[in-house]
């Protein structure tokens, strides 16, 4: 049995983070991505999971410390992970290793510290739950004031905690405030429905049915196998867009026969040096260019103000073996298609080796989801939020096309633009497709 550390991994943008609760003690036996302890910024709260099983021997944190990225949560004896002061990566150890690669990490979270016994391995904790680097995440300002585990608590029991009032410190909402909000509904003190913060008026609420519980196994045999970490932080940032995103998808066709040729022949060109050029590369900026046009694209609301940014920062779907993930990159508006191409095809294959750090898939603008290289003719992206537009784009094909004497082929390619209709017109929705379809076209309008 071998002793390791766990840290505090890359929590993006956050330096100095208050530790607000310990959910775990000394001497429980912990699973790998169990949360240990809850972490609060001014702006959001995250919890911080184990990236490794076992004996907890000690805690280093307690409520009220401040931790950043590397500092120390506690010690544990991994099951498991064989002693002798070999690393992580050399021990082999089937679980430690499946729970870096199932939370990419980056490769650094192996790293050991030059001053501690040979036989403690250096292991940072998994990549925080709920972290402002999941693919997309809430304004601050919209989310109650809770810890992770406080609003996992509540979704268990079905609680909309913008109807709870917090009793904790700033108002905060503890999970003594959820059960005693879901004593008030079932003893009636409190009618379903009711919001004790701010009169709703009624209407607001989505009465649902239950979810169906079917036993599957009545109908033939099944195998359950659980959602990966990526597929349930993505299914969650993806549910929240598609309830409280108001979306619009506007369709459309670029023709893009010239531009076509022009990336078979750059990729000829640049065949020796390894460089191979996609429409996502000619995408991204054809994107800029048009967020560069209609800027209230490149924006995002914040209650009643629309932050409009002075910077291109274009996100990515990237499908991965564990789910969907959106890499960004940064600056696309002082970076040739060239550029582009080569780091968005190393930042894919970084997430397809989930080897994304949470930085890596923060700050985005505005996003493409490019399914060209699959099939598909057009289909609904969801917004990736705070974002208010995203791009999706089918596979291209050649198809007849008028030219106003007889029908020539074309290389048409389909495009799918939704957006966030709180924030952009149908009519903007319209000319901002168009306009991509001008660029497309004719990519030499980039210049203008
Ligand atoms: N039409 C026709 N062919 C296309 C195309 C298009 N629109 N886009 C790409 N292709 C071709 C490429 O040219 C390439 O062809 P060759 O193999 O002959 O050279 C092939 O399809 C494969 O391309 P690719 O998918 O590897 O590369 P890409 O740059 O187009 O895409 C990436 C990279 C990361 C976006 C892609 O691999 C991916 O993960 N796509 C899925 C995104 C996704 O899941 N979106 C849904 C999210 S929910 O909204």
């Amino acid at each position: 049995m071998a002793q390791v550390e766990l840290r505090v991994p890359d929590i993006g943008d956050f330096k100095e983070v208050e530790v607000i609760e310990v959910l775990v003690k000394a001497g429980d036996e912990i699973g790998v991505e169990q949360s240990l302890i809850t972490v609060e910024s001014d702006k959001a709260s995250m919890e911080i999971p184990a990236s490794v099983a076992g004996k907890l021997l000690s805690l280093a944190v307690k409520v009220g410390d401040k931790v950043g990225e590397g500092s120390l949560v506690g010690m544990v004896e991994a099951a498991g992970a064989s002693a002798g002061g070999k690393t992580v990566a050399g021990t082999g150890d089937e679980n430690v290793a499946k729970s870096f690669e199932a939370l990419a990490p980056p490769v650094d979270a192996l790293s050991s510290s030059s001053n501690a016994s040979p036989e403690v391995q250096h292991i940072k904790t998994a990549p925080p739950v709920d972290a402002p680097s999941s693919p997309s995440n809430p304004s601050p300002a919209s989310l109650p004031h809770a810890s992770p585990s406080v609003r996992k608590f509540a979704r268990e029991l079905g609680v909309d905690l913008t109807k709870v009032s917090g009793s904790g410190p700033k108002g905060r909402i503890t999970q003594e405030d959820v059960q005693k909000f879901v004593k008030d509904v079932m003893s009636g003190a409190l009618a379903v429905g009711a919001a004790p913060k701010a009169a709703s008026g009624g209407g607001a609420g989505l009465d649902l049915l239950p979810w169906p519980q079917v036993d599957f196994t009545k109908f033939g045999p099944v195998d359950a196998k659980p959602l990966s970490r990526i597929k349930k932080i993505s299914g969650a940032n993806l549910h929240r867009n598609w309830v409280m995103i108001p979306h619009v998808t506007g369709n459309d066709e670029a023709d893009i026969t010239d531009l076509e040729a022009l990336r078979v022949q750059l990729n000829k060109e640049n065949e020796k040096a390894g460089i191979k050029v996609t429409m996502l590369a000619f995408l991204m900026k054809a994107a800029v260019a048009a967020l560069k046009k209609f800027p209230e694209f490149n924006a995002s609301l914040d209650g009643d103000t629309l932050v409009l940014k002075q910077y291109f920062h274009i996100g990515f779907a990237a499908d991965t073996p564990n789910g969907l993930v959106v890499p960004v990159i940064r600056d696309v508006d002082k970076k040739g298609v060239l550029d582009l191409a080569v780091e968005t095809s190393a930042m894919a294959k970084k997430a397809r080796d989930g080897k994304l750090s949470p930085s890596e898939m923060q700050g985005g603008c505005f996003s493409v989801s490019s399914l060209g290289g699959i099939g598909g003719t057009h289909f609904t992206p969801i917004i990736n939020a705070p974002e208010v537009a995203i791009l999706g784009v089918s596979k291209s094909s050649t198809k007849p096309v008028w030219d106003g004497k007889a029908f020539v082929p074309r290389m048409i390619l389909p495009l799918s633009l939704s957006y966030d209709h709180r924030v952009i017109d149908g009519a903007s929705g319209a000319r901002f497709n168009a306009y991509l379809v001008q660029l497309l076209g004719d990519f030499r309008r980039i210049a203008l």
